[in-house]
């Protein structure tokens, strides 16, 4: 029987269906009103979350891709809805997320005259996204779906973009729907697994680097085995924490932004470093200052998903192209190490521990215990969601994740991310506690979201942490151009009265103890739940306060 005639945009929604997509996120356009009237037919297969700002739904369509490692699907219109789309695109990229962003584009009988709104999506996003294209014709539709979401997820995972021609959408064509894809696997060779055996049963000063995507519960619990057997400690890179229970012994810390000195001096130390899935960025390194370019001291041992990841900045003395789950499952439980590494993992546990005790800061909200207090009230598998801002290193320092996609943070270091990763969150996880921690700052990037986490009833608790200022720019204005504030004061809106405005609950907290029971609260207002703290200007950071910032950028300012 030959296939039936269908539009271009049903072709397309079918063969969403078809690769098991279970959400789309959107802000509408006209120039694709025929994928939307599709999407009315799967309404209850494949609902459609519709978005007040196209940066919102691209996020939320990333940290769909990070809660369940298929790829976030995101629809948005030409030009100006494309443009504003940029963020998430950027952050899927940064973070090997697995996204695809369908931009509505003009049709082929105006195509080439800038018409309205008219952008080529192959250029505009060549350099971002890891593969950006037009569909010209809809017969193709299921052979460009098929390897967009092979693309997004394979390898080294990233953002696709796919150009959809307004005629094309509302021609017809008949063709067969692709069937479902998963990503490609890769694993390591016999020889590569004797060699890395043979490193850490030799090492003295071992650290385990873990990061990047391609995770599953099998890797982590395989993390956990293999780190057990080998007593290594294992360390996570920035916004990785979820990957290893932060609570087990062998757990050593996180490396980024603020990592601990004794942790970046293991990482100076170790004799053999082994990073699996870390692409070993800017970030991981220490602005590349840990390790020496382009031949690290450690013996490197590289296992990333990614061959073009291999040794792009860090010779390593084994490269293994494997996802994280194939090559543990391969490492399997050899036997133990030196019996001076084994000590190595435990004094690397007690340094994390003392890492995370509380210091007093100035004024009356105290983060430190704030956040102490949801590691103990929060279950193991809620989800917390945070943007870039000094107001996310108490979370990142303090709070124990224990359970593998229970963090969602821009590895790229954008802001806004966490009211829409929250609400991205709260839809594909609709029983569990989400979290969503921002600053005042970052949370007025994508505040208008709220409207969408009310719209359909997410009972989320957002947190805003208002201390009056881009509080990280202004602390390294402080370093740098001390005494000179300019262009990172902000004057905020009562944001308990903005959020009740949404429909949610809210409530302004300012001294630490209230916070617990205006927490509980939040949790039983069963809709959208906003606290506003307000913290003081002077605990800019975790160990300085502005006042102590400003004096050493003085003091460093007469030595120079
Ligand atoms: C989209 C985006 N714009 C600008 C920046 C630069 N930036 C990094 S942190 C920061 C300030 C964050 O302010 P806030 O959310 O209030 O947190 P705070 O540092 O005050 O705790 C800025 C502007 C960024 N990372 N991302
Ligand atoms: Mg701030």
């Amino acid at each position: 029987m030959p296939a039936p005639s269908r539009t271009g945009g049903e072709i397309l929604v079918a063969n969403l269906v078809a690769q098991g997509s279970t959400h789309a996120f959107c802000v509408p356009g006209e120039s694709y009103l025929a994928v939307l009237d599709a999407l009315y037919e799967v309404r209850e297969t494949l609902p459609l979350v519709v978005c007040r700002q196209e940066g919102g739904a691209a996020y939320m369509a990333e940290a769909y891709g990070k809660l369940t490692g298929r790829p976030g699907i995101a629809f948005v219109t030409r030009g100006p809805g494309a443009s504003n789309a940029a963020i998430g695109i950027h952050t899927a990229a940064q973070d090997s997320t697995p996204m695809i962003v369908f931009v509505g584009q003009v049709g082929g009988d105006f195509v080439d005259r800038e018409a309205f709104q008219e952008i080529d999506y192959r250029r505009m996003y060549g350099s971002v996204a890891k593969w950006a294209a037009q569909i010209d014709r809809a017969e193709r539709i299921p052979e460009y779906v098929a390897h967009a979401y092979r693309t997004a997820m394979s390898g080294r995972p990233g953002p696709v973009v796919l150009a959809l021609p307004e005629d094309m959408l509302a021609s017809r064509a008949s063709c067969v729907d692709a069937p479902r894809v998963e990503p490609v696997e890769a694993s390591p060779s016999v020889d590569q697994i004797a060699a890395a055996r043979e490193f850490l049963a030799a090492a003295k000063r071992p650290l385990v680097l873990v990061g990047g995507s391609r995770w599953d519960d099998d890797a982590c619990a395989a993390l956990r085995s293999f780190a057990e057997a080998y007593d290594l400690p294992v360390a996570c890179s920035f916004r990785h924490q979820h990957l290893f229970d932060n609570r087990h012994a062998n757990y050593a810390g996180d490396i980024g932004i603020g990592v601990s000195p004794k942790l970046a001096a293991r990482v100076r130390d170790a004799d053999v470093l082994l990073a699996i899935g870390e692409r070993l960025g800017e970030i991981t390194t220490g602005g590349y200052a840990l390790l020496d370019v382009p031949l690290p001291a450690p013996t490197l041992i590289h296992v990333h998903p990614g061959p073009d990841e291999l040794g792009r900045v860090y010779q390593p003395a084994l490269a293994i192209a494997a996802t994280p789950g194939a090559f543990l499952a391969a490492m399997g439980l050899a036997p133990r190490p030196q019996l001076e590494a084994r000590k190595y993992a435990a004094a690397a546990h007690a340094e994390y521990e003392a890492w995370r005790a509380p210091q007093p800061v100035p004024g009356d909200l105290d983060l430190w215990q704030i956040v102490r207090w949801l590691d103990g009230r929060l279950p193991d598998d809620a989800i917390l969601a945070n943007g870039a801002g000094n107001y996310a290193t108490w979370l990142q320092r303090v709070y124990r994740y224990r359970r593998f996609r229970t963090q969602l943070g821009p590895y790229s270091g954008a802001m806004g991310y966490g009211v829409p990763a929250a609400i991205a969150a709260k839809v594909v996880h609709p029983e569990r506690i989400v979290v969503s921690w921002n600053g005042d700052g970052c949370f007025l990037m994508n505040g208008q979201e709220l409207a969408t986490a009310s719209q359909y009833g997410l009972d989320i608790v957002f947190i805003v942490i208002d201390n009056g200022m881009y509080g990280t720019i202004r602390m390294h204005q402080e370093r740098a151009y001390p005494a000179r504030v300019y262009g990172t004061a902000l004057a905020n809106p009562d944001f308990a009265a903005l959020a009740r405005a949404y429909g949610a609950h809210a409530e302004t907290v300012t001294h630490t103890a209230e916070f617990a029971p205006a927490f509980d609260r939040a949790l039983a207002a069963q809709r959208p739940a906003l606290l506003h703290l307000k913290l003081d200007p002077q605990a800019l950071t975790m160990s300085a306060s502005l006042d102590e910032l400003r004096a050493q950028g003085l003091a460093a300012r007469r030595c120079r």
